[in-house]
């Protein structure tokens, strides 16, 4: 009975932080991603090109969430825009107290778009709100076409979903109909893209939809 009035608490907790950081976001019209996806499925790689592609006309953040490492902020560094890093202890996703402290960290005046990239992970991420317009999924095509079925509440919130290192298909057994078939199933409503960040593939298209949701907010707000 007790753990599960602490479970809801933590929860509960976890929903008004959120909307406060939601409101912070809202009211600087600042569009903000949760990139989700397991170890390696190149999440910060995505990052470093759309920052590269993007950084002229945006004014960019990004927050890195990492169990121990600066190893990902110091790639983000090096790609030319403010960050900062939230280091989790071990825990297995970021939660909405700790993008209020790093929001702390960041100044918010002017900027267009904040990127946050999440723990890899595909399960934990998918389970908290953190103040975020929309989630993103990365898949790899290395990872295997069935991994929807199995991690559904990511692919189940995310409004894109990107299917990274398409470079990579011929070396694998990675069925493409089979994996889209098996998203639609979990979620008939987000858009896919292709991406590969070693051949520079489907990022110019990934970069324009971006740009349009940070036009799309700001005509909101
Ligand atoms: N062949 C190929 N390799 C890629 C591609 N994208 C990323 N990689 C490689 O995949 C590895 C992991 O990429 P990261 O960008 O670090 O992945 P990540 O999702 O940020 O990893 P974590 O933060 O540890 O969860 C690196 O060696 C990248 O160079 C791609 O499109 N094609
Ligand atoms: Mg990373």
């Amino acid at each position: 009975m007790s753990e599960i009035k602490i479970v809801t608490n933590i929860l509960k907790a976890n929903d008004e932080l959120t909307a406060l950081n939601r409101k912070k976001l809202d009211e600087k019209g600042i569009y903000v991603i949760n990139l989700m996806s397991s170890p390696g499925s190149g999440k910060t790689s995505i990052l470093e090109r759309i920052i590269s592609k993007l950084k002229d006309d945006l004014k960019i953040a990004v927050i890195e969430g990492d169990l121990y490492t600066t190893m990902d902020a110091r790639r983000i560094e090096t790609a030319g825009v403010p960050v900062v890093q939230i280091n989790t202890g071990g825990a297995c996703h970021l939660d909405a107290c700790m993008i209020r402290d790093a929001l702390d960290h960041l100044e918010l005046d002017g900027l267009h778009l904040l990127v946050i990239e999440n723990v890899g992970n595909l399960v934990c991420p998918a389970e908290f709100e953190i103040g975020e317009d929309i989630k993103i999924t990365v898949l790899s095509t290395t990872e295997g076409n069935d991994k929807p079925f199995k991690y559904p509440l990511a692919f189940e919130k995310s409004g894109a979903v990107i299917l990274n290192k398409i470079d990579l298909l011929p070396y694998t057994n990675f069925d493409k109909p089979e994996f889209y078939s098996n998203v639609r199933t979990i979620n008939d409503d987000t858009v896919f893209f292709e991406t590969s960040c070693t051949k520079d593939l489907g990022l110019d298209e990934l970069c324009v939809w971006i740009r349009n949701r940070v036009r799309e907010k700001q005509r909101i707000n």
